[in-house]
């Protein structure tokens, strides 16, 4: 992504005065969210994916983020053996309240779908896991004029999704160490803090993304811990 003066800006003063986070905050959010069975999942690639994890946790009504490997045929990849999959994201949302559509504009916003990066690892790609994301993004790319050929973007139907290894998952949130304590005092495990919605949120938060979190945060704020 391009070089922005003003989340840099964002960066530098929460360093200087960091947004405090007790595991009462981050227990009572996570429990107050949209569950797993009430969200749509969506998954693109558009280079290394801890830029839009934190790019798409930030959007309202994405619930949960997660980055991984998809789109090639090696079984098990990992981080050092990725063999023909490229690094991908994959954002879980609340479809009552934003449109797969919607995210689609953000992921063409945010990529030159006429330049496709050699190396698989980085390409982009975006990815159908059902016949009604594959019609939206077909009826997206005609009022955008192209076409799925017509495009270096890949678009392909999602086969398998592999989650990344933990220390690739809200990787600019692990930068934190007073967001790490907290969760660590709420006693979240690796695979707990992937999926947490609070971290989605605070994963964008600390890449300097504009998150409407901090409100809502404080209102679930306990005064004994
Ligand atoms: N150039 C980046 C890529 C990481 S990304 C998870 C780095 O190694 O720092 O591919």
């Amino acid at each position: 992504m391009r070089w922005d003066p003003r989340a840099a800006l964002r960066r530098f003063s929460r360093l200087v005065t960091p947004m405090e986070l007790t595991k009462t905050q981050i227990r009572e959010y996570d429990r107050h969210t949209v569950d797993s069975e009430q969200t749509e999942t969506a998954t693109f690639g558009i280079g290394c994916f801890w830029g839009p994890d934190a790019q798409f946790g930030a959007v309202d009504d994405v619930i949960r983020t997660r980055v991984g490997y998809a789109g090639g045929t090696k079984r098990d990849p990992t981080y050092h053996s990725l063999g023909d999959h490229t690094e991908v994201f994959q954002v879980e949302f609340n479809p009552n309240r934003i449109a797969y559509h919607d995210l689609l504009e953000l992921v063409f916003e945010s990529h030159n779908p006429q330049h496709q990066t050699r190396k698989t690892q980085y390409q982009n790609v975006v990815f159908a896991a059902t016949a009604s994301q594959r019609a939206t993004i077909d009826e997206f790319l005609t009022t955008q004029g192209f076409t799925a050929d017509g495009i270096e973007t890949r678009i392909e139907r999602l086969s398998r999704f592999y989650p990344a290894e933990e220390y690739h998952q809200k990787y600019k949130l692990r930068s934190v160490s007073s967001f790490m304590d907290a969760f660590d005092a709420a006693e979240y495990t690796d695979i707990d803090l992937r999926e947490s919605p609070t971290a989605a949120k605070l994963n964008a938060y600390a890449a300097g993304h504009d998150v409407a979190v901090s409100e809502e945060l404080e209102q679930l704020r306990d005064p004994v811990d």
